[in-house]
């Protein structure tokens, strides 16, 4: 045999190896919602050839926005932050909780992706700018003036650009109470400037629509199309659709609206609050939408907003979101994509990078460093700030809460502790609903908030340096707390202590919870640093719906 046609031999036999290999694993057949669980409100996809990008609000919480990339839109991996450099906002250090981030738009156009947002009572409404989604994303864009809420940017054939915003352009024309509306008027991309005139699109179409809100443009089939939330971010929470041939409008409401609700399903669906929605076509003609909904664990919202999925098909021009059940389900058909897990993190960190993993936050964004990666430890600053205080960026290192049943852990040290010296674990929502589980002085101390009160759970003597100290939550929606001088020495303290100070039900609000790292002086000096060896989240939750 020629070389040559061996050469292609070989070739041929390998592509025909690759495709057998990806028609060997199919797959599963169903995907399990929420696609990102624990804390992922207004969710906000686009697409780059076969890659899909999702991005969330984050409220107080910094590094801010996080960005996700999948390849089936089921699994998803936390890959960047839109905002990570702290100098770029500034004024997220001040926030009172609930504000600061809210509801963004993550779009691609021509070689550049953009994502736009409002930091309330901080400033408004900018856009960032980036050739990766995994950054450096820009310094941040402001868009003059008060917009309201959940901006969107939509690029026309023609190459203009326009900016829908939230809010009623003229007040004596509010059509009722509670009626919020969507206007849209041309940007400047390069300056952040509105141009020309605002037009007011929609109050929503319900008669008496609570907060219209979230809207989102696209151009389907030559009409345009407006997608708005509707009824207010809570159980009457909707998703309603409008069409025009003229992207300022008219727009025409779909009788069927609204498309997707569970407003309707009373107090005990497991699947609520469904709305706040952004469409996607995949590379195979087919239609999704994500959109945030909550989950009632008996009757408790221990994850806050979280992303779901559904699939939407085109009857008569005109969306219909997972037909004929019309409903967000826990289990579902998994869209026609290549499946594509990635490969499962370790649940331990070790502080081995120069970095902190990304899954790590701070409540709002740290004025100064005050912590270090060291030879293998994180090595935080005790300051004076607590996480009852407002308005501050206390000593906390904060992962995400993404399952209802989760152990964490971590081993910590701080010598010669003072009575006022503390490190140790916390469970976070804000400054009212917290747990927290630390070394104070010569004891080990376990108290919450919940709504602002303080309760004393327990206290026991204390001396060594270091303690690993361990969380577990359970379904029953209780927290088991142990502490001990190694991990095979654990002794539990407490009892079980009920866990819904950080649920919606208790702390409201907008944001969601986090489990973590955290050390303080409580409002006094000091010089010491506390040392945690490792952290460990293990969720425990079902991922396999498959
Ligand atoms: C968001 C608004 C909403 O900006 O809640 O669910 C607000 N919808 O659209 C905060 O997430």
């Amino acid at each position: 045999m020629n070389k040559k046609f061996v050469q292609w031999l070989y070739i041929f036999v390998g592509v025909m190896a690759l495709g057998l290999g990806a028609h060997a694993q199919p797959g599963p057949k169903n995907f399990k919602n929420p696609i990102i669980p624990g804390f992922a409100p207004d969710p906000t996809i686009t697409k780059v050839g076969e890659d899909y990008y999702l991005a969330n609000s984050s409220f107080e919480f910094f590094p801010a926005v996080p960005i996700y990339h999948s390849k089936d839109l089921v699994n998803w991996q936390l890959i960047s932050y839109a905002v990570s450099n702290s100098d770029y906002l500034p004024e997220l250090r001040q926030v009172d909780p609930n504000r600061g981030i809210y509801a963004p738009t993550l779009r691609y156009h021509d070689g550049l992706f953009y994502m736009i947002t409002t930091c309330v009572r901080c400033g408004d409404n900018f856009y960032v700018t980036a050739k990766d989604p995994r950054g450096p994303w820009s310094e941040p864009v402001w868009v003059e003036g008060d917009r309201g809420i959940d901006p969107d940017l939509f690029w026309d054939d023609d190459g203009k650009v326009y900016y829908s915003g939230t809010g009623i352009l003229d007040k004596s024309k509010a059509p009722w109470k509670q009626a919020n509306g969507i206007w849209i008027q041309q940007i400047d991309l390069k300056t952040g400037k509105l141009l020309g005139k605002k037009t007011q699109l929609t109050f929503g179409h319900a008669a008496e629509a609570h907060y219209t809100e979230g809207p989102h443009i696209y151009k389907i089939k030559g009409k345009y199309y407006l997608i708005v939330a509707e009824g207010g971010t809570g159980s009457s929470h909707a998703v309603s659709v409008f069409r025009s041939d003229k992207v300022k409008g008219p727009y025409e409401p779909f009788q069927n609206n609204p498309v997707m609700t569970h407003r309707n399903m009373g107090y005990k669906a497991f699947i609520h609050t469904t709305g706040h929605a952004d469409l996607i076509e995949t590379q195979n003609g087919e239609w999704w939408s994500v959109m945030l909904a909550k989950r009632n664990f008996g009757g408790k919202t221990m994850l806050a907003r979280e992303s779901f999925l559904t699939k939407v098909e085109w009857h008569n021009g005109w969306p219909i979101f997972n037909g004929p059940v019309n409903r967000v389900l826990e289990v579902d058909k998994r869209p026609n994509l290549p499946w594509s897990p990635f490969p499962a993190k370790p649940t331990r960190y070790h502080f081995d990078d120069k970095n902190l993993e990304l899954e790590f936050n701070f409540l709002r964004n740290p004025a100064s460093k005050w912590y270090a990666l060291t030879k293998g430890q994180l090595a935080i600053d005790v300051r004076p700030e607590t996480g009852d205080m407002n308005k501050v960026s206390p000593s906390m290192v904060l992962h995400r809460t993404r399952d209802l049943q989760y152990v964490a852990s971590t081993q910590v040290s701080l010598k010669n502790r003072k009575d006022n010296e503390a490190a140790g674990l916390v469970v976070y929502r804000n400054k009212d609903n917290w747990y927290q589980f630390v070394l104070k002085g010569d004891k080990v101390e376990l108290s919450y908030y919940r709504k602002g009160k303080l309760i004393e759970v327990a206290s026991e003597p204390y001396i060594a340096d270091s303690a690993v100290l361990k969380i577990v939550a359970s379904k029953d929606i209780k927290l088991y707390f142990s502490y001990g001088e190694s991990e095979k020495q654990l002794r539990s303290i407490g009892g079980s202590v009920n866990a819904d100070a950080t649920s919606d039900n208790i702390a409201l609000g907008f944001n969601g919870p986090y489990v973590g790292m955290y050390a303080t002086s409580h409002n006094q000096v000091s010089n010491k640093k506390a040392y945690f060896d490792w952290f460990e989240y293990k969720g425990l939750d079902d991922k396999n719906g498959q």
